[in-house]
């Protein structure tokens, strides 16, 4: 199983991208990190995290609900050089980098300064985390969730490995093996920020590996822990990890970009399922496909926005998950916040802890898309269903009392809106869920030949088309801009066109037939308004064709 597997290590390049010619192509971007942290710090790097980006093909929206998701890493990605700092012993007036654990992140990109962090211990709460656990004392790093920080990314990654690893209590000790150390770090990345490729946990991944690395957290294997018992990380582990550190920025995530990052593998897509635990499959990409990304130039920084885009969603998911729930005669415990995907799981008779199998799974989602009906608002007047219903609605819907109500799906989270569409967002996720299904199956009869290729492309783009139609009208996550790229996208012969990852801006992602891929681009960018004269590297910056790539690993220096 790909997600019990240990997270590689590796000492050469042609190992970790599987083929020479492959690792020649990304060799002088490492030497050049690898030149510059020595520039800057006075020494070599001891490691470099990797954590690539990914485009997700289809399941948008669905993860949180803990439906599966149908994403693949992609070859940009995000390196962080690290390396222990040494500190005196003694100096007459320390500096916080003097200081146990401290941190010095650059970033290559001149246009993300310097930070100097230092974790320090505190009291936290539950709510803080996003999780029913109290922690009485943690480390603590001040990430600010209200601005778009690059620094608010290593720190959340940093954040899990020093509360796993490193007791708080440890602070006081002076055993320096229980102590984080001092360390260094160089940052570059060549996913765009806020663009849906997820460079967001692509940068927690690799700062958590970073950071586990540079404090012999993962290197058990080697012999080169003595201090700790704790096991060699695996890849399952340490995108839960992930997970948890991302929900620090202030977005309460789903996880599929974290286990596409560390999961994936070189030659496939990954159909990841989060119910009842999480699993990755790879699923072969039909002979003759490419996938090609194209960003609207529109930014959506998730964190800000949350409030009334990502975590919204989350809320009227999970609150109209409750209301189908009630009304099908689904059990659901008080203060349990039953998912889409268990209300659908318990209707069919799923036992818990056990997963229905994909047939009973697709019959039950169908179902579900009739069901669903049951949440559509009673309208009033014209324009009324538009609406959705207003949070005293919403409450009533839920069947909690308002103080219970509060607690179970309020508490937590941000959220900020006059009206709730718990009907819009559950129908996306059901017809999402099961185009997911659809597309997985396609990949697999044309893997094993039982259709033509040209069909099994059209019966992908048809889904993809689907899917946005669905993202746009039902989960409203798109954008005028991402509306008229997809539009773009399938005037100039793409089967089929969708945004991609949270939306709201970002890319969107095309599949186009490999003989189009060059014609399909140029298109694109006399047709797209933003791309007009763009050539060379600025076009390849934001359209460019995408092969599936490994997922996270560390490089180590001798
Ligand atoms: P982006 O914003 O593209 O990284 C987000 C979530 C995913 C998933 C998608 C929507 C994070 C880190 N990622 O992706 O888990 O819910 O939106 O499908 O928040």
């Amino acid at each position: 199983m790909a997600a019990e597997q240990p997270i590689p290590l590796y000492t050469n390049l042609t190992e970790l991208y599987g083929n020479l010619g492959t690792s020649l192509n990304h060799a002088l971007r490492w030497n050049d990190l690898a030149e510059e942290f020595q520039k800057r710090f006075g020494r070599k790097p001891a490691y470099i995290a990797r954590a690539p980006g990914r485009v997700n093909l289809i399941g948008e929206h669905i993860d949180y609900a803990l439906f599966g998701v149908l994403p693949a890493a992609i070859e940009r990605d995000i390196l962080i050089a690290c390396g222990p700092r040494v500190v005196p012993t003694s100096v007459p007036t320390p500096e916080p980098h003097h200081t146990p654990g401290s941190v010095i992140a650059e970033n290559l990109q001149t246009k993300y300064p310097r930070q100097i962090f230092v974790p320090a211990r505190r009291l936290s709460t539950a709510q803080e985390i996003g999780e029913d656990r109290v922690h009485a004392e943690e480390w603590h790093l001040d990430i600010n969730t209200k601005e778009l920080r690059w620094e608010s990314y290593v720190k959340a990654g940093y954040y899990g490995v020093l509360n796993h690893y490193f007791a708080p209590s440890d602070l006081a000790t002076t055993q320096s093996d229980k102590l984080p150390i001092p360390v260094d770090l160089l940052v570059t990345g060549t996913v765009p920020a806020g663009s849906g490729l997820s460079s967001s946990a692509a940068m927690v991944v690799a700062s958590t590996l970073a950071f586990l690395a540079v404090n012999g957290k993962l290197d058990a294997q080697s012999g080169e822990i003595t201090s700790s018992a704790v096991a060699r990380l695996t890849k399952g582990e340490l995108v839960k990890m992930a997970m948890e550190n991302e929900k620090r920025v202030g977005v309460n995530s789903g996880g599929m970009d974290q286990a596409a990052s560390v999961i994936s593998n070189a030659s496939s897509a990954l159909y990841i399922t989060f119910y009842p635990t999480l699993k990755a499959t790879p699923v072969p990409l039909p002979a003759g496909s490419v996938f090609v990304c194209a960003n609207s130039l529109v930014v959506s920084d998730k964190a800000v926005g949350a409030k009334r885009q990502y975590n919204l969603r989350v809320v009227e998911t999970l609150v109209g998950a409750r209301a189908l729930a009630r009304i099908l005669g689904v059990p659901v415990g008080e203060k349990e916040r039953i998912t889409l995907r268990e209300v659908v799981g318990r209707l069919l008779g799923e036992a818990k802890g056990e997963e229905l199998d994909v047939a009973h799974l697709m019959k039950g989602l169908e179902r579900m898309g009739r069901e669903v009906e049951a949440l559509r608002p009673k309208t009033h007047g014209e324009g009324d269903e538009e609406l959705g219903v207003t949070m005293e609605e919403m409450i009533e819907i839920s069947g909690l009392p308002e103080d219970l109500f509060q607690e179970v799906y309020l508490s937590w989270v941000e959220v900020e809106a006059t009206h709730f569409q718990l009907y819009k967002r559950a129908k996306h996720v059901y017809a999402e869920a099961l185009r997911v299904l659809q597309f997985r199956q396609a990949c697999l009869d044309a893997a094993k030949h039982s259709v033509d290729g040209n069909t099994t492309l059209e019966t992908l783009g048809q889904l993809m088309n689907e899917s946005q139609t669905s993202c746009a009208e039902l989960f409203e996550c798109s954008c005028p801009e991402l509306n008229d790229l997809t539009q773009l996208a399938r005037q100039a012969g793409a089967f089929g066109s969708r945004l991609t990852g949270a939306g709201w801006g970002g890319c969107t992602v095309s599949l186009v037939a490999e003989d189009r891929v060059e014609s399909f681009i140029e298109q694109i960018r006399d047709t797209y308004a933003p791309y007009q004269g763009l050539e060379g590297e600025a076009l390849n910056e934001v359209i460019f064709a995408t092969r599936p790539s490994s997922g996270a690993c560390v490089y180590k220096f001798d």
